[in-house]
């Protein structure tokens, strides 16, 4: 059975290859059919520097393992690594660069990426550019001859605008030694996988979706390049960002429901969509299914479906109405994070995104009225009057 998945590896759905491939019990001398998580830090050895396939945890580990090929089949990549969180995915990719390289990088994004960027990448002697890449005009005319990396995210954190994810890696390719990586955390390789559209690395905060139970903090890169590969590899050891076996078994057991899970999220966030959409105190939806997304299209080319995320503004765009509306939710969790079972909702200009300058939030519409929704497993019936009951509050408050 492991050879076999190994060879029909791209011709067997996500869903199967989400349970099978990295989990072959032929693996183990046990022939356990779920992975055992194996704790040891460190590997016995025959000689000095003579060792059989593992040395030391850092650079390797067997449930580790498990996971990473998952990962890799899951996201259609042939190498997948793992780490102690998406924002240490992000700091081991810019690690790929050297002070004075240049990054461009979508101006929507999440607010600790941008952070990161912007406080800690700069301190590094990176330059970075914040411009809106949904129009590959603005990224081309950002490119200059010390250009090494173009990061996207799509669809953005919080605003959801889509990202022309072909477009942006042929203008990469068109260029010598700049690499494009896509942030794929809002999707999860279920509903999108940008190396299909020539990306070279994807990244996901392991976090949300791919993990989707909100008990574990992992990140992962996923990549088709064996450069990349080679410097992911060497990176992962020689930073030292690395999960814990124990939290790297929890994200391998969860992809085994990716599938099932983010069907249920996709018509969970469809049903508050629409509701929302015809709420008289909703002032507008964002959410890539509706046809009033300015990218409607572009999501039905570039991805297989939607996840449970969507945003929108409250009826007189302000704190106090979104502060009102928090307090009367009682299915609705009020916390940062998305993509678990369970649905949550935020104020990204104070909560996710405050780190962001306050004049480029408002560039990005990021206001006090704008609320951020992760749909979870619960019905939908139950969520959407949830929504109703919050959102007539701030009227009879009036
Ligand atoms: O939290 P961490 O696993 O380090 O992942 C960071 C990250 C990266 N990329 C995207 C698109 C993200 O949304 C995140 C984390 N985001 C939140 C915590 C949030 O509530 O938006």
């Amino acid at each position: 059975m492991a050879e076999d998945l190994g060879f029909l590896k791209n011709d067997i759905t996500l869903a199967t290859r989400a349970i099978h491939v990295g989990n072959e019990p032929e693996q183990w001398t046990s022939m356990a059919v779920v992975p055992p998580i194996s704790m040891a830090t460190t590997f016995k050895q025959d000689g000095p520097a003579d060792f059989k396939k593992y040395e030391y945890g850092r650079s390797g580990n067997p449930t580790r393992e498990c996971l990473e090929k998952c990962l890799a089949s899951v996201e259609n990549a042939k190498y997948g690594f793992a780490f102690a969180s998406g924002l240490a995915a992000t700091t081991a990719i810019t690690h790929i660069l050297s002070a004075g390289d240049h990054i461009v990088s979508m101006d929507d994004l999440y607010g600790g990426t941008n952070r990161y960027f912007r406080q800690v990448a700069s301190r590094m002697g990176m330059e970075i550019s914040f411009v809106d890449a949904v129009d590959v005009n603005n990224v081309k005319a950002a490119i200059k001859p010390n250009t090494k990396m173009i990061w996207i995210e799509s669809p953005t954190n919080p605003t959801l605008k889509l990202v022309d994810i072909a477009s942006v890696t042929s203008l990469a390719k068109s260029h010598k030694n700049i690499f494009t990586v896509v942030d794929n955390t809002f999707m999860s390789s279920y509903f999108q996988r940008p190396l299909d559209f020539g990306a070279d690395l994807v990244m996901h905060s392991l976090t949300k979706y791919m993990n989707g139970h909100s008990d574990v903090i992992m990140g992962a890169v996923c990549t088709n390049r064996e450069d990349l590969r080679d410097q992911l590899r060497f990176l992962q050891n020689a930073i030292g960002p690395v999960p814990s076996p124990f939290d790297c078994y929890l994200v391998n057991r969860s992809l085994k429901t990716l599938a099932v899970r983010m069907e249920q999220h996709m018509k969970n966030g469809i049903a508050v969509a629409r509701f929302l959409e015809k709420h008289p105190c909703v002032d507008k939806v964002i959410h890539p299914a509706l046809p009033s997304h300015p990218q409607h299209e572009l999501a039905k080319r570039q991805c297989y479906g939607h996840s449970g995320m969507l945003s929108f503004y409250i009826k007189g765009n302000n704190l106090e109405a979104s502060k009102k509306f928090f307090k009367q939710l009682k299915v609705f969790t009020l916390a940062e994070s998305l993509g678990g079972f369970e649905s949550l909702c935020e104020l990204p200009s104070l909560m996710t995104h405050a780190s962001v300058p306050a004049e480029d939030r408002a560039k990005l519409g990021i206001t006090d009225g704008l609320i951020r929704i992760s749909c979870g497993l619960e019905s939908s019936e139950d969520l959407i009057k949830d929504l109703d009951q919050a959102l007539n509050s701030i009227v009879s408050f009036d």
